[in-house]
């Protein structure tokens, strides 16, 4: 099995997996993390597969302009006007867990910064 036929997100895109979907475009999908951190935690991720935001601006950087549209959408969709956070976690240092580029939208309380 290939590296993207065995990808989870590629799978919730595809419906093979379910999940709480919040919008939807037509290159992009938002659903809600599965252990959030937050009282609003959505992922953003693109219907393609690229592994992470390298990845992504490499080989289609206008696809990246579209993710954060939908991220701003999100926000706007959950209510978050007072402000939230929108981050990607890039390779392995930075904690990334799936291996399909996602940015996560967090919002609903206030935020500490810096991150770990
Ligand atoms: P990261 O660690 O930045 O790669 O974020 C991956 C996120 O994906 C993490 O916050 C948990 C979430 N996640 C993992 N598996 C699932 C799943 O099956 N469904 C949903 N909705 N989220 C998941």
């Amino acid at each position: 099995m290939s590296a993207v036929q065995d990808c989870l997100f590629c799978k919730i895109s595809a419906g093979v997996i379910p999940a709480d979907v919040v919008l939807e475009s037509d290159s992009a999908i938002a659903f809600r993390d599965i252990d959030p951190k937050a009282p609003t935690h959505v992922l953003v991720i693109p219907k393609k597969h690229f592994a992470d935001v390298t990845d992504l601006m490499s080989n289609d950087p206008d696809l990246a302009s579209e993710l954060l549209t939908l991220a701003t959408k999100v926000a706007e969709h959950e209510g978050l006007a007072s402000g939230y956070r929108i981050v990607t976690n890039n390779g392995e240092d930075a904690g990334q867990s799936v291996a399909h580029v996602h940015f996560h939208v967090l919002g609903g309380r206030s935020l500490s910064w810096p991150p770990g």
